[in-house]
């Protein structure tokens, strides 16, 4: 794609036909092409445009940030700022896991506004998850995708220095406080954001009364306010992935900041865990391999990228990268349980739960996943292999 021109606007959120007004003012298409325009955008939080020559399947993304939370209103501000972060984010990330983030063609950060690759021959993982698709290849590559984008932003890898100036680029204070609230406080509290079906009221009650839960979720949410210690995505859920037999791409890191690691992989095993869960029990197997692969793929690749770039000198010290791996799994274990309960009875529900017809299939779900997460983050010490996972979730996936 060649290099589009510059324009200069004042910010306003882009309509369908302006989206198209901006295409051509990028150069993006020739001036005589015919465009279509549409909104797909079905996140929380931004506008998204697929832009098209008429006839033709393949376009551009036009993607706008906008200054609130679109799930909630004006009334929740959010900084335009996380279009630049996740611009940047996803070049840098592409830098290092290459194949495996869209490309991203241009920026303007008054107008919040990122062109990107069109993935529109993919499918949003959990839309293709939920209708019985696999993808053979999804767990190999979000793996490899964690694995590199991790390491090769990290202490491990970076000069310190280095590290710091990058850490700077990417405080996120609006988007890291949706996690602090909406993923690490308010489900474990009686908090209005909370939404929750009547038949849960027992089992939520009994959440919100569990002391030592608490304890332990303070602790998690402490290693995520405090523990910066790699460029993390801070949102992968598996509607933030695009996946077909043979490509995956990781998209929508607006929620990127210097994090710990364990809050990236704990996301991937929640949001399969759902599937997990509600799927009939002969579907379960591929999901549970993909469990499993994601972590020994992420495992090796982050220990063969320790063992050829680690710049610390530690790196080289006997058991420094056991212990790095060890934490990262017990926060992944517990980050996993926070996300389990947030989508069950917080606010941002996931369609693995929520698409299930049949009230008492629904409630037997979504009691699971609070149960599973409930013991996940309790027992993340003591879950200490994937086999012990493994068992855990066997456990609380009966009907
Ligand atoms: C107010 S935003 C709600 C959720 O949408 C995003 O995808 C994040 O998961 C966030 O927590
Ligand atoms: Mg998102």
């Amino acid at each position: 794609m060649a290099i589009p021109a510059q324009v200069e606007q004042t910010y306003q959120p882009l309509t369908e036909s302006a989206a198209i007004e901006l295409a051509y003012q990028l150069n993006l298409f020739k001036n005589d092409t015919v465009l279509e325009s549409r909104e797909i955008g079905d996140g929380n939080l931004n506008l998204v445009f697929h832009i098209v020559e008429k006839g033709k399947e393949k376009g551009v993304i036009i993607k706008q940030a906008l200054p609130y939370a679109k799930v909630v209103g004006e009334s929740w501000p959010l900084s335009l700022n996380r279009a630049v972060i996740e611009a940047n984010a996803l070049k840098l990330h592409g830098k290092y896991a290459p194949g495996l983030v869209p490309e991203v063609y241009y920026t303007d950060d008054t107008l919040a506004v990122t062109v990107m690759e069109d993935l529109s021959h993919l499918t949003i993982a959990r839309t293709g998850l939920i209708q019985g698709e696999n993808y053979p290849l999804l767990s190999e590559h979000v793996g490899q995708y964690l694995a590199r984008t991790l390491f090769y932003t990290s202490d491990y890898a970076l000069d310190p220095g280095e590290k710091k100036e990058l850490a700077k680029k990417f405080v996120n204070p609006d988007l890291c406080k949706i996690t602090e609230d909406l993923v690490l406080t308010d489900p474990f509290f009686n908090h209005d954001t909370n939404d929750f079906e009547d038949g849960l009221q027992e089992e939520v009650h009994k959440l919100w009364g569990d002391f030592l839960l608490k304890l332990e979720v303070a602790k998690l949410k402490k290693t995520f306010l405090t523990e910066g210690e790699a460029l993390i995505h801070g949102d992968l859920h598996t509607g933030s992935i695009f996946a077909s037999e043979t490509e995956t791409k990781v998209i929508d890191p607006e929620f990127a900041f210097y994090g710990p690691i364990g809050f990236d992989v704990g996301q991937v095993f929640a949001n399969l865990l759902f599937q997990v869960i509600t799927r009939p029990d002969e579907n379960r197997a591929p999901i549970i391999n993909h469990i499993e692969t994601v972590w020994a793929v992420f495992r090796e690749e982050f220990s063969r990228c320790w063992e050829q770039d680690g710049q610390d000198v530690f790196t080289k010290t006997e058991g420094y990268l056991d212990y790095v791996l060890e934490k990262i799994w017990k926060d992944s274990v517990g980050y996993a349980g926070c996300e389990l309960i947030r989508r069950t009875i917080g606010l941002s529900h996931v369609k693995d739960l929520d698409g299930i017809e049949d009230e008492k299939s629904r409630l037997t779900a979504k009691k699971n996943t609070i149960r599973l997460g409930r013991s996940l983050i309790l027992n993340r010490e003591k879950i200490s292999s994937i086999q012990a996972f493994k068992q855990e979730i066997a456990w609380f996936s009966q009907a």
